[in-house]
């Protein structure tokens, strides 16, 4: 891969948080001969601006086929900081997983939260049911999260839920069996380089009298046959490594071998190290709740979360709106990209109603419209999320009102209405092809009427949205 990246921390954000700000690379054109995968090709519509180059051998072209057919996913983040549900010792704390390192937590009384966990609600076939209820293709959890905490039966540390809880049972064990009964994929978050009950690794600076690691001593004695382990023993379709502080590029890419050389097509995402890596990664995750802001031709993944923490916490009520959600899942696609959606599970091992109610009312939108989503490319135009401008002397990317979006399959146009016209008339670019006509996926037999020209394209729509979600125009070329 040869992808023009630049390192930049996100400002605004409490956690280190290594994203990739994406080189605009204007005029590229997804259906030129840069695009192995010829996916515009065909339809030959793509003419907006697009970061990012991608040239993957056939391998790697192979791997991935499955992770841009499938579009959704669901991230969950789960462990011994369930417990705390964002309360230490009666008193409301920030962080959920971070609150430990946060507010500086004594690492005893933590690990000690082990003795305590116990999820005797946890059922591995329900938490699947809902994620396919939710039309998610794959599913993320953490096998061990910054905590060090190995959510997984390990050998390699005995801190982990087989040996250090009365549960004494193999979520992930458990999980994958259930995904792989109900065809959903299966991935693994294992924090490789952070890892804050470990002296050595990267990240614990308030326990163990002074920060001074030895990266190598702890990737050779817990993270390496930690991720042997996980790898031999689940096989994982995705190991989603993530903050790859201390990692050099001969570091991870000893991570990456290890994962190939027993899962061949698991694929890797990128926050393996810190910044490209040829060959090392697959995919790009962008940052935390936050994707990019055009169409982007590398393979990513935008993470999100569905109110505003990763683990559960109990005093975290801001849910999202599903329009939200749903937006987010919409731009994500429209611009090449995933949506992995969080949820945090309880420590007795639910996922509690404002999380299940919203993602059914997701995987209903996608029963009636997700052939505007699985398996699609993004975008036919490109023009419509904005553009970059010199603001108050700085170069920043200026985004339009998201009143649409578009996906694209061969021959076909999809646009997704997300602000519904109160004239009815939806004005769009213009579309190179002839339409051939175009309805509404929530009502296949009512036709839209269309003006095209050079101008661009005039959609007459009914005068009220059918859906108060988002409504799909599929357009036949
Ligand atoms: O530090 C983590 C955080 O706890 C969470 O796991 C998110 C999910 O993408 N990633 C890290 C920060 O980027």
């Amino acid at each position: 891969m040869n992808i023009m990246l630049m390192l930049m921390k996100r400002a605004g954000f409490s956690l280190l948080l290594l994203s990739f700000f994406p080189i605009l690379v204007k005029g590229q054109q997804a259906g030129s001969k840069t695009n192995p995968y010829g996916e515009m090709t065909t339809l030959a519509q793509f003419s907006g601006p697009s970061t990012g180059t991608y040239h993957p051998s056939e391998e790697e072209r192979k791997r991935i086929a499955w992770f841009r057919e499938a579009k959704f996913g669901m991230f969950m983040h789960w462990g011994l900081y369930s417990i705390m549900a964002g309360y230490w010792k009666g008193e409301k704390v920030t962080g959920g997983e971070w609150a430990i390192k946060m507010h500086k937590l004594p690492i005893e009384e933590y690990r000690a939260l082990a003795k305590g966990f116990n999820p005797t609600r946890f059922d591995a076939n329900d938490w699947v049911s809902l994620i396919k209820a939710a039309g998610m293709k794959y599913m993320v959890i953490t096998a061990k999260h910054h905590d060090g905490f190995a959510m997984f039966n390990s050998k390699a540390s005995p801190y982990n839920i087989m040996d250090g809880t009365p549960f004494k049972r193999d979520p992930m064990l458990e999980l994958k069996e259930a995904c792989h009964l109900q065809g959903i994929k299966f991935g693994l978050y294992y924090s490789h380089a952070q890892d804050w009950n470990e002296p050595d690794a990267y990240g614990n600076d308030w326990s163990f009298g002074g920060y001074k690691g030895d990266m190598d001593a702890y990737l050779e004695k817990k993270a390496l046959p930690q991720i042997k382990e996980i790898c031999e023993q689940y096989q994982p379709d995705i190991l989603w490594f993530d903050t790859p502080g201390g990692m050099t590029i001969e570091r991870a890419k000893k991570v990456s071998d290890l994962v190939r050389s027993i899962v061949p097509d698991a694929l890797i995402n990128s926050r393996i190290f810190s910044s490209n890596a040829p060959g090392i990664w697959d995919y790009m995750s962008s940052g935390d709740n936050d994707g990019f802001p055009q169409y982007h031709q590398v393979p990513w993944e935008l993470c999100g979360t569905l109110n505003k923490s990763w683990a559960y916490k109990r005093w975290d009520t801001a849910f999202r709106p599903v329009n939200e959600l749903l937006y987010h899942l919409i731009d994500a696609v429209s611009k090449n990209g995933n949506y992995l959606l969080n949820v945090g599970p309880t420590a007795d091992g639910q996922i509690l109603d404002p999380y299940a109610i919203r993602l059914r009312q997701i995987g209903d939108w996608l029963k009636v419209n997700g052939e505007a989503i699985y398996g699609c490319s993004g975008t036919a135009f490109g023009t419509e999320f904005g553009d970059y401008a010199t603001v108050e002397g700085k170069k920043k990317f200026v985004a339009s009102p998201a009143n649409w979006r578009s996906t694209t399959k061969s021959g076909k146009v999809y646009i997704h209405v997300l602000n519904w016209p109160a004239d009815g008339r939806l004005v769009l670019p213009p579309l190179k092809g002839k339409i051939k006509n175009a309805f509404l996926l929530s009502n296949r037999n009512k036709k839209i009427t269309i003006e095209q020209s050079a101008d661009g394209l005039v959609c007459h729509l009914p005068s009220k949205a059918p859906d108060a979600l988002a409504n799909v125009i599929c357009i036949n070329l």
